[in-house]
């Protein structure tokens, strides 16, 4: 038991719940746990931070940017900028051969005994690279046998690759299907290039989806877990992907992951250019709540970039620049198998008593009559990941959602913020575009602080609360849901009422070697 759920210690000294099978399909998803699914798909999630809401506490992923060019052309694209379907476009890449890429891993696996996948997302499309992509991975599995190997793609060439991807053993594939109708997809792809010929319009359109779903359907028939990413562009195909979900739910996917369209003028893709805008974070969670009944969906994804290294929401990419790898000598990497394991035996003695801890203290709250019927709250949460409330407020550069009620904290969604506090010094517009972007949240929960932004923030009807520091998240949350609804029923605190309309944050993060992690402006290569 980790001394900082001493809160929790009193009720797991309380007789705990009987053992159940698997639980309501509301309760399966990224955030499903062991209980939740067959024990060889779970083996195959458990350590992966994008297939498992849980793990993305705890692992990290890299991505290696072997992959330049593309065979199609999505109208959310600059090809001068990262690939849209895994990272958000407008923040440099450096590319690299597959020796240099596997090279890296090693180099990253010695430092950051997180890091259990490697996923090849671009900058282009990995299978439009085979080559590159199939070398990359062979190198990888020799050195570095207990990484996960993943990869991400469009699904052009799909069907042609499933073979190699089933013999290099690559468990984890995404595939990104914006659309099942040509109609809908002729909006999205101006045009692709597929047997040595550029296809255009709802011809081009069609044998994408074609292709996209045949791929899929072969590789589920190959028990390989496929992730399907899906844009959502408003008005093009927001109300499409419902159908979409369907259409990948009847071929085997396992995972849905609806992210936002990015499209600032700025990044000169069609749609930042000819002003589509991105959906609310509203709108984002309402299609995504809508299709949760149809399969499971994965709700914390971070549109990375294709050079990612570190847990999801940091990137650590800058502290492993080409530079920096090609000075090493292999030999002096010290890449420790038994420390690797080590760390993770000791992550999963820690999830398994966070779980169990939310169990009983969730077994407890459905016994409460006061909370019949109560209503479910945002809440937000400053988190630097282990599955704890372990951030400063001003440290923060993203916060966690959480929809709470008596039966679950669910994480629903991050907000990405600019930094609060800089060289020591609170910053106003900082945290008037924080108070924003949390304003449908009823509070926020930190390990610290400071006077001013706690009252700010009141203010807006949104709680500072540092009384859970160093706790696990989802029981502080489900406790303080309790809390709520007690002080909501006695007349304590009248419920917020929720606008709509909160706008989604784009952009990466990235840290300059030593420094602090910042909000970097979009570089071109
Ligand atoms: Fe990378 Fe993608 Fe594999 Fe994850 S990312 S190739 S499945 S290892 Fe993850 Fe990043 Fe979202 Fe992708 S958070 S963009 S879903
Ligand atoms: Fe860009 Fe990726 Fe679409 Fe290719 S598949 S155009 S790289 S977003």
């Amino acid at each position: 038991m980790d001394a900082r759920d001493s809160a929790f210690l009193k009720i797991l000294q309380e007789p705990g719940p009987e053992a159940s099978g698997c639980s309501e399909k509301s309760t399966c998803g990224s955030s499903a746990g062991p209980a939740d699914m067959d024990p060889e798909v779970w083996e195959k999630v458990k350590n992966h931070p994008c297939y498992s809401e849980e793990a993305h506490h705890f692992y990290a992923r890299m991505h290696v940017a072997v992959a330049p060019a593309c065979n199609i052309q999505c109208n959310y694209c600059n090809r001068k900028y990262d690939c849209s379907n895994e990272s958000r476009p407008g923040v440099v890449s450096e590319r690299l051969t597959p020796e240099l890429a596997a090279k890296k891993v090693l180099a990253v696996a010695s430092e950051i005994h997180q890091m259990t996948v490697v996923g090849i997302a671009g900058p282009g499309d990995s299978l439009a690279n085979p080559e590159k992509t199939f070398k990359t991975f062979e190198l990888i599995s020799k050195a570095a046998p207990d990484i996960k190997l993943c990869l991400s793609t469009n699904g052009l060439a799909l069907p042609d690759m499933v073979d190699r991807i089933a013999d290099y053993n690559v468990d984890h594939v995404t595939v990104t299907i914006n659309m099942v109708d040509p109609e809908v997809g002729e909006k999205i792809y101006p045009w692709i290039y597929f047997n040595k010929k550029r296809w255009k319009g709802r011809d081009a359109a069609r044998i994408l989806s074609e292709r996209q779903l045949l791929g899929l359907e072969m590789l589920t028939a190959k028990k390989i877990l496929v992730k399907v990413n899906s844009v959502m562009i408003p008005g093009i195909n927001d109300e499409h992907l419902k159908e979409v979900n369907r259409e990948v739910k009847k071929r085997g996917a396992f995972l849905h992951n609806i992210m936002p369209l990015i499209s600032e003028p700025e990044h000169g893709t069609y749609y930042g250019l000819t002003g589509q805008r991105g959906p609310t974070a509203e709108e984002l969670k309402h299609l995504q709540d809508s299709c949760e009944g149809e399969m499971n969906m994965m709700r914390h994804c971070r549109q990375c970039r294709a050079d990612a290294v570190g847990l999801l929401g940091e990137d650590r990419s800058a502290e492993f620049t080409n530079e920096k790898i090609e000075a090493i000598e292999i030999q002096d990497v010290a890449y420790d198998l038994s420390a690797r394991e080590a760390y993770r035996d000791k992550v999963e003695k820690t999830r398994e008593t966070q779980r169990r801890i939310k169990e009983i203290l969730v077994s407890g709250l459905g016994k409460n009559e006061l909370l019949e019927d109560a209503p479910p709250i945002l809440v937000a949460v400053a988190t630097q990941g282990e599955g704890l409330i372990n951030q400063h407020f001003g440290h923060a550069r993203e916060f966690q959602v959480y929809e709470v009620d008596a039966s679950d904290a669910k994480f629903v969604g991050h907000r990405r913020v600019d930094l609060y506090c800089e060289g020591g010094y609170g910053e106003d517009d900082s945290l008037a575009r924080i108070t924003e972007a949390l304003s449908d949240c009823v509070a926020v929960m930190v390990a610290k602080i400071g006077g001013c932004p706690k009252k700010t923030l009141e203010e807006a009807r949104i709680a500072a609360v540092d009384r859970f520091a160093h706790q696990s998240i989802k029981p502080s949350l489900l406790t303080y849901f309790a809390e709520y609804v007690a002080d909501v029923r006695s007349g304590k605190i009248v419920p917020k009422e929720v606008s709509g309309g909160t706008k989604i944050r784009s952009g990466a993060y990235t840290a300059p070697p030593g420094e602090d992690v910042r909000l970097l402006a979009r570089q071109p290569f």
